[in-house]
């Protein structure tokens, strides 16, 4: 592999943001992912093969890592925190339409409930495994969701949620989703969630973490 896409996966996969974060302690003053993006498309290297060789592999060794429990959230945030950071060089070819992303997928935590840390992580995993996110924020309902689809009908949909209270909002959602669309495909999650509960209310699948929630996605195209 290219040293520099190297020592960028290595940034990502241990949340070396930039130059100046001193996080982790063992990369102090060394360059971050927000540099080394930057100089790797100086140098030529295509967004496509900075996505592929560095982001993704790095983002799934991170994944991976956390359904293991050898790292917790804060050392997941770091690692999302530098994807981001490099992400933000290659958007622009991305949204220019210069670079394909693998799908699109249309996340939110459900209309009641206001919890977004874990929806968050699942985009930004889903982010760092090459799908266009698409972010409706907290508290979405099925008018947020649908008008959403209409503007994208080929996006998947991720359903979060939280609180026990509001979690029949997911049923009514997927209800709503799958009259109007009953080709799309539902992922849900959320600590509250499982499995039994997603088959239950007619979604598709249910992932307990984000790397579950990549994989369910590669599974799709391929
Ligand atoms: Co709230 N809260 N909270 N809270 N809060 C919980 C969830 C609770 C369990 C705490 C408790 O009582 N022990 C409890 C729910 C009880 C229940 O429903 N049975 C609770 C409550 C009651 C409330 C309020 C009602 C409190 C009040 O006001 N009386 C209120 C509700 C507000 C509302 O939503 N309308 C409330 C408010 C808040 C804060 C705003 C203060 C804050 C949220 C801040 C934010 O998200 N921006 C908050 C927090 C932080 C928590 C706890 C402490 C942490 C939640 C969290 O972020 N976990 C939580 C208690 C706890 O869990 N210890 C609690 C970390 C996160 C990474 O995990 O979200 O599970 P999680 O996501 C995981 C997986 O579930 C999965 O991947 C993630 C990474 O592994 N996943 C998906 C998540 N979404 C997925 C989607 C997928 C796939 C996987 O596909 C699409």
């Amino acid at each position: 592999m290219n040293e520099i896409l190297d020592k960028l996966a290595k940034c990502v996969e241990f949340g070396k943001i930039n130059k100046a974060s001193p996080y982790p302690p063992n990369m102090k003053d060394q360059d971050g992912a927000d540099e080394l993006a930057r100089k790797a498309l100086e140098e030529g290297v295509s967004p496509d093969e900075i996505l592929e060789n560095a982001l993704i592999p790095a983002m799934a060794n991170v994944g991976e890592k956390f359904t293991k429990k050898e790292i917790y959230v804060p050392q997941m945030l770091m690692s999302a925190k530098a994807m981001n950071s490099a992400m933000a060089h290659l958007k622009p070819f991305f949204q220019s339409g210069e670079t394909k992303r693998k799908g699109k997928i249309i996340i939110g935590t459900v209309s009641g409930d206001l919890h977004d840390i874990g929806k968050n992580l699942v985009a930004m995993m889903i982010e760092g495994g090459g799908w266009e996110v698409i972010d409706l924020g907290v508290d979405a309902g099925a008018e947020k969701f649908l008008k959403a689809l209409d503007e994208n009908p080929d996006a998947v949909i991720g359903l979060s949620a939280l609180l026990t209270t509001t979690m029949e909002n997911m049923k009514k959602i997927v209800a709503a989703i799958k009259e109007k669309y009953s080709e799309a495909k539902i992922l849900v999650g959320g600590a509250p969630v499982t499995m039994e509960y997603c088959k239950k209310i007619g979604a598709d699948f249910y992932s307990p973490d984000p790397q579950g929630a990549v994989n369910y996605l590669k599974q799709l195209i391929s």
